[in-house]
């Protein structure tokens, strides 16, 4: 392309301090280096983990920083050496990228790549620099990828190519929030045929788990939100009940409980709040139940968890992007979503121009939408 081998100026949405808006600038997008791939964004989900980042739920951030973590776009130019991947290949950047070289990677049980940026958040490349500038001033990346911006550049290991039959609108959800609640009712806790399960949290996390619930055979999945506007799109997904907490004269564990003899097989956490995760571990039943969380709590947040919970049976975990290993996994979900196995516009409920994005956040915070996706461009190449 012409754009190969030069700086690009686009817009990209920055942040330049925590509860602060984000603001539309001008950026410039350096080329990409050996190993590095820079893609041309077309859509962006917004997740709450990004307003996890950009509240201060997380630990350190640096500023100014590029966040958005759910993408998809094509690839405009590669660096020396990239073999995973050409330009007008469409793909998925990855906030859970993959070396395939370290014990994580190799194991087969894991998708935590120990060079991934989750936690750590240092926001740079693997060459501990970025592409990004701003009047010759460093801008730091987010997850390894950054999709708020009209384009961006990673390291190789942290892009997939996916089918160009894909509807970028849709697909760009497998880049976090559909595979995180989907992954780990199917993966994680492996949910059987016939069972009772238990969603807290109807957000983009949320429906996808009880996506993933209907899709295993569940025969009873009880959606839990604070929010009973979701309740009609989780029941078109899945959900036989919907229950408003705060419509319960007892806590929701008890509920729960009473309404299935003794408590769920599987519950899921999709909130990211402590409470609610002790909450979700006492809903599942005391001899088998299966406790999952999701949710992405504030990092001084500590459950307070009774050993009795698990010596008589239980089990909890947790799984990061649904346990999926996005470079060998992530393509066959696009397949899914193609052929409607798994149908994504269900959980695109707004969508938006790039530049409305600051809108897009205030929808996901007053519970207006289950997923924003933002539209940087429309893509009509298939
Ligand atoms: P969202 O804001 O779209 O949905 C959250 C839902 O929870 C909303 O419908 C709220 O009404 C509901 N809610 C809030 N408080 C309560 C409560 N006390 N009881 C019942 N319902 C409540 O968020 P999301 O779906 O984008 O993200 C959900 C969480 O998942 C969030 O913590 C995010 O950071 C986390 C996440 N984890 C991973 C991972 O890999 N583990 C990946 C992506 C997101
Ligand atoms: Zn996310």
């Amino acid at each position: 392309m012409a754009t190969a081998g030069k700086p690009i100026r686009c817009k990209a949405a920055v942040l330049y301090g925590f509860n602060q808006p984000l603001k539309i600038e001008e950026i410039e997008v350096a080329p990409p280096k050996a190993h590095e791939i820079r893609i041309k964004i077309y859509a962006s989900g917004i997740c709450h983990t990004d307003d996890h980042a950009l509240s201060g739920g997380m630990a350190s951030l640096n500023f100014p920083v590029i966040l958005g973590h759910e993408g998809a776009g094509i690839v405009e130019s590669v660096g020396p050496g990239v073999t995973k991947v050409k330009p007008g290949d469409h793909v998925i950047p990855l906030c859970s990228p993959m070396c395939m070289k370290c014990k994580a990677c190799l194991h087969e049980d894991s998708n935590f790549c120990v060079d991934n940026d989750v936690g750590k958040n240092k926001g740079l490349m693997l060459d501990k620099t970025t592409r990004f500038s701003l009047n010759g001033k460093q801008i730091h990346n987010f997850m390894s990828c950054s999709t708020f911006t009209e384009y961006t550049c990673v390291d190789e290991f942290a892009c997939v190519k996916i089918d160009p039959k894909a509807n970028m609108q849709e697909v760009c959800l497998i880049g976090c929030g559909f595979s995180t609640g989907y992954g780990t009712v199917i993966n994680t806790a492996k949910v059987k045929p016939g069972t009772t399960c238990v969603v807290f949290g109807l957000g983009g996390i949320g429906m996808s788990a009880v996506m993933g619930c209907k899709n295993s055979g569940a025969s009873r999945i009880i959606g839990v939100d604070i929010n009973p506007t979701k309740f009609p799109r989780a029941k078109e997904l899945g959900c036989t009940e919907c229950i408003n907490p705060n419509d319960c004269d007892k806590p929701i564990h008890e509920v729960i409980v009473a309404m299935t003899d003794g408590g769920a097989d599987y519950a899921f956490e999709c909130i990211g709040k402590v409470d609610v995760m002790e909450s979700m571990i006492q809903s599942t039943h005391y001899a088998y139940g299966s406790a999952n969380i999701i949710g992405v709590p504030k990092y001084t947040d500590r459950l307070t968890l009774d050993p009795m919970w698990f010596l008589t049976g239980r089990t909890v975990q947790g799984a990061f992007l649904g346990d999926f290993k996005a470079l060998s996994d992530f393509p066959g979900l696009v397949q899914d979503s193609i052929s409607k196995k798994v149908d994504l516009s269900k959980l695109v409920t707004n969508t938006l121009p790039f530049v409305k994005i600051n809108e897009g956040f205030d929808l996901m915070r007053h519970g207006k939408c289950v997923r924003t996706v933002l539209i940087m461009d429309k893509c009509d190449k298939k």
